[in-house]
């Protein structure tokens, strides 16, 4: 049980304005100058879940010989870079991943990962279907990834690897829906090769960075085991598949550049 008692109005208690870390407002803090890189697309990530993403969408579409040529730096949230006033011009949300388009008359911002996903996909025709069926049962999943990916990252992986004491009723509850989505997956999976069918797409690059590295045991330390990630055979089957894309292991290894000048 807690000793909290909840106020009637929440109020922020700050000693300090950080440059970094969680605050109630959006919007810049401070000022910045982003590199700009000679090549089209300029990537502003980092290698987490949602930033790895992206870095697999590069990587898959050099493998297929499409020429995106791309500048890939770090954005440290730890630091707080992406509450500078030029990511945030790039994504007002302040998240990475976010990705300028030099290559058109006016640049184009895209922010949030399955948006670079399915703009890369369908500026270069790729990993993604035509035909309507099939390119909605690709929007099922990638709009299902960015809703449930928040419950197994903000909601389990917070509780379970980052709060700083382990409570019991977050950690039952996140848990519950975390292997509820993980048995989801692999009901779904035990029919189909990929998420979307018979080919490899951005559902299967949108879902694998958080499902399939999180059943491989990459993911909040022992939470594999924790959630009894064997269980689920054909999801870890085709995480083990998907891992095995030479793209997707540089794309594990890809080196972000520094920001600084
Ligand atoms: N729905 C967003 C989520 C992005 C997100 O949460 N990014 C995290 C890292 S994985 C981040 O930038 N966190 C920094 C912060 O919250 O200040 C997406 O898919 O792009």
């Amino acid at each position: 049980m807690s000793n909290y008692e909840m106020p009637e109005v929440w109020e922020w208690e700050s000693d300090e304005k950080s440059q970094s870390g969680n605050q109630p407002t959006a919007g810049s803090r401070f000022d910045q100058t982003l590199p700009v890189g000679d090549q089209p697309l300029q990537v502003y990530s980092l290698g987490t879940p949602n930033g790895v993403k992206v870095a697999i969408i590069l990587e898959e579409l050099k493998e297929a010989g499409v020429d995106a040529g791309y500048d890939l730096y770090k954005i440290d949230i730890s630091k707080g870079d992406q509450f500078g006033s030029d990511f945030v011009d790039i994504n007002p949300n302040s998240k990475i991943p976010a990705m300028m388009d030099h290559s058109q008359d006016e640049p184009v911002r895209v922010f949030e990962s399955v948006s670079i996903l399915l703009y890369l996909a369908e500026k270069f025709g790729k990993f993604m279907p035509k035909a309507l069926a099939e390119r909605t049962e690709l929007m099922n999943w990638l709009f299902w990834q960015t809703g449930a990916a928040p419950f197994l990252g903000g909601g389990f992986g917070h509780f379970y690897n980052y709060a700083p004491t382990a409570q019991e009723y977050p950690i039952n509850r996140y848990t519950m829906e975390a292997k509820r989505q993980l048995d989801l997956l692999d009901k779904h999976l035990a029919d189909n090769e990929y998420i979307n069918g018979d080919t490899y797409t951005i559902a299967d690059m949108a879902i694998w960075p958080w499902y399939g590295r999180l059943v491989q045991g990459e993911l909040y330390g022992k939470a594999d085991k924790f959630l009894k990630a064997d269980e689920y055979t054909n999801l870890k089957a085709w995480a083990d598949r998907i891992a095995e894309r030479p793209a997707v292991k540089r794309a594990l290894e890809v080196e972000y550049k520094s920001i600084e000048k």
